[in-house]
């Protein structure tokens, strides 16, 4: 950091072009493989390190006229209700326990929405309303987070914070008006880390009344990726142990002393740090130490899918020379993907619903565990070209490659442009 700093300003002083060129070989020696590594990335010196418009030592004073610094307000106030007249788009979303096959021969035993795992796409006008029915026919409970919503507090639906949980045989109506525009997703706040991965994640799609990336590139097809994964064993250890905790919160639940009585013990629920404190002193022993739920080992998730599907089951992109596509790339579950397309660079044009000041070029897109990005590919390059995660422990199944997160750009007229191909959809390896 000093380094960079004594370099800056040096700069800053003007020295004479061999001076200037001394210190950067000087610099080069000292820092040896780290200062080298920025300037193999193409960058001249001078512009890795500072042309004196945008001193390294200085912050910057203003940011591009472009910025709005009152973008983040909501256009609506959150806490409005419905008027007379105004349209509400209703959803009915149930959980149930079902099977869900990930790959042919695994099948996973998991918390549903509408039996569907990821839950139903739900796509509304931006600044609608929109009413959910969370109905629970499941034997656990439940809530929903509308993530990327700015709505009134009760409607976000942390248990324990924003709502009791809904418990078997119950249903909780969520009602919030769709803003802001772009890529979200929902997914259950129970014991997340086991009720969004053991299946209870969707889309939330609320589409732009006024859409700058439609506008600058028309598009007819979009794809929606939702990334997740799993720990198959562990999440049935879990369930096992969810199922049978949460008929113990049903019995409380209709026995109000007994609810009372609780007081957001189970789970880990306090209602502050002085409760819990006050607990662990009375012999409450924290779940992290003795495990309440199940198996007290690391989650170590063997199955990485788009869409609920690992390859060779996911589904592929289809797209015509000349063609753009929108792909919706959501974060859905625990751990960072690294998306990466061959034979083509895309547009990055929106990140969490929002679009970017300007696109940005790449072939490689990082989405992090609940980050959504809105990526633009445009048909360039006859072909059927790759498109996974690049780190390779999510493109197996089971520890076994080829799996997971890979999917298939596929060009509708590679044949035209004289592209051949095999017809096989497993990579022998
Ligand atoms: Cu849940």
């Amino acid at each position: 950091m000093s380094i960079f700093r004594r370099f800056a300003k040096k700069k800053n002083e003007a020295p004479s072009a061999p001076e200037a060129t001394n210190s950067r070989r000087q610099f080069m020696t000292h820092l040896g493989a780290a200062a080298g590594a920025s300037l193999l990335l193409g960058r001249s010196a001078t512009a890795a390190f500072g042309d004196g418009s945008a001193p390294l030592d200085k912050p910057a004073t203003a940011w591009p006229a472009s910025f709005d610094a009152l973008a983040t307000r909501p256009q609506f106030a959150p806490r409005e209700t419905p008027k007379e007249g105004e349209k509400i788009h209703k959803f009915r979303i149930e959980v149930t326990i079902g099977e869900h096959e990930i790959v042919p021969g695994v099948k996973a035993h998991m918390f549903l929405f509408n039996n569907m795992y990821p839950g139903p796409e739900i796509r509304v006008p931006e600044n609608e309303w929109v009413q959910i029915d969370l109905v629970n026919s499941s034997p656990e409970n439940h809530t929903i987070h509308w993530h990327g919503m700015i709505l009134a507090n009760e409607m976000d639906g942390v248990p324990m914070g924003t709502q009791w949980p809904v418990f078997k045989d119950q249903t909780f109506r969520y009602l919030f008006r769709a803003q802001p525009a772009g890529t979200h997703f929902y997914h259950c706040h129970v014991m997340t880390t086991l009720h969004q991965m053991a299946g209870l994640v969707g889309s939330l799609i609320v589409e732009a009344k006024d859409d700058i990336v439609k506008k600058t590139f028309p598009y007819e097809r979009e794809y929606t990726m939702l990334l997740s994964e799993i720990d198959t064993a562990w999440a049935r250890e879990q369930l096992n142990e969810m199922v049978g905790m949460g008929m113990t919160m049903d019995a409380m639940n209709k026995d109000p002393k007994l609810m009372k009585e609780m007081n957001g013990r189970m789970m880990g629920w306090f209602k502050d740090k002085k409760s819990l404190l006050d607990a662990i002193k009375g012999g409450y022993t924290p779940p992290y130490l003795s495990s309440m739920t199940g198996a007290n080992r690391v989650i170590t998730p063997n199955f990485f899918m788009i869409n609920g599907k690992s390859y060779p089951m996911t589904d592929e992109l289809f797209i015509k020379y000349g063609e753009n596509i929108r792909v919706r790339l959501i974060g859905g579950g625990m751990m960072p993907h690294y998306i990466h397309l061959h034979g083509h660079d895309f547009w990055h044009v929106c990140q969490d619903g929002s679009p970017l000041a300007a696109p940005v070029r790449l072939n490689t897109i990082p989405i992090f565990p609940g980050a959504t990005s809105d990526i633009i590919i445009q048909g360039t390059n006859p072909g059927n070209w790759h498109f996974h995660d690049h780190s390779d422990l999510s493109t197996t199944n089971n520890g076994i490659h080829p799996g997971g997160m890979m999917t298939m750009l596929m060009y509708e007229d590679a044949e035209k442009y004289g592209v051949t191909f095999k017809d096989t959809i497993m990579i022998d390896s």
